[in-house]
């Protein structure tokens, strides 16, 4: 079901980071006269990208890491200019345009909580591997299927839980808290990783790429309608770690609703309706 032809259809992963990420680029879009339908909370990365291939959404935000890993299937890099061009020209070729990549790295990360993350000296990926053993990894549905999830641990880290517990996403620091899972699958620029005090355990065998957030957007909307390309880099350009990792937090510690975060993100730069 194509919408209007001047209708840009924003769609978003099952996550608050890209709730807010689609607020803030669709009400970006309403300031500059583009009309915007919302079809946010699609599902998974493998949902949100079929979507927009088969012409259900026109727009989504991505990270270049996950296209290169989740969707193309290709091998891990490091370096994310290089990763950034490997994906916007394997993208190209199934008609879509990856727009410029904001300066938001939002990577997976293990997490735990201070406490006994200290009493056992577990600071790093390796450490972890060595206790992994006697503990219960909490996660979102995705990791445990991924390359750069569940199984990139093992194969890199030889890292085998006592299990795993498959949590809904914005469940995961909670179940942390309550010691129900003693490791959690964090998104880097989640709010709550430093509300909550938590030790990021350092990636040292390079498991995973960067993941800048970059706009995903059907080669054909930007043709008939360019000014969706400029609008989306102009807004990409004014983000940053500190700026998501706030904004998630607001949604997720103070309870706020994400097109209203969005809104006075937008205004606090002259960018709002
Ligand atoms: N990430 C972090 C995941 C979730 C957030 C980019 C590694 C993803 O959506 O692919």
């Amino acid at each position: 079901a194509s919408a209007a032809a001047d209708t840009v259809r924003v769609g978003s992963k099952n996550f608050t980071e890209q709730y807010v990420l689609a607020e803030i680029y669709a009400q970006a879009f309403e300031a500059e006269g583009i009309k915007v339908a919302r079809k946010l909370n699609l599902g998974g990365t493998l949902i949100a990208h079929k979507a927009l291939l088969e012409n259900q959404i026109d727009f989504y935000p991505e990270y270049t890491g996950t296209m290169l890993l989740a969707v193309l299937k290709e091998k891990v890099m490091t370096d994310p200019g290089a990763v950034y061009e490997r994906v916007k020209q394997a993208y190209a070729k199934q008609g879509i345009a990856v727009l410029d990549q904001a300066p938001v790295n939002n990577t997976y990360v293990l997490v735990m909580m201070p406490g006994l993350s200290k009493k056992n000296g577990v600071a790093t990926l390796s450490d972890l591997a060595t206790h992994a053993q006697k503990w219960t990894l909490g996660a979102g549905p995705e990791f445990r299927d991924r390359e750069d999830g569940i199984p990139g641990l093992k194969q890199k880290y030889g890292m085998n839980f006592k299990s795993d517990q498959q949590l809904a996403i914005g469940l995961r620091y909670r179940a942390l808290k309550d010691n129900q899972v003693q490791v959690v699958n964090g998104y880097a620029t989640d709010g709550m990783i430093s509300a909550m005090g938590l030790v990021r355990l350092k990636d040292d065998k390079q498991l995973w790429p960067p993941y800048f957030v970059a706009p995903v957007v059907r080669r054909e909307v930007i043709d008939q309608n360019p000014k969706v390309a400029t609008v989306a880099n102009k807004v990409s350009a004014m983000l940053s770690d500190e700026v998501m990792s706030r904004l998630n937090y607001l949604v997720d510690g103070e309870k706020q609703e994400p097109a209203d975060v969005a809104r006075d993100f937008l205004k606090s730069k002259g960018m709002a309706k």
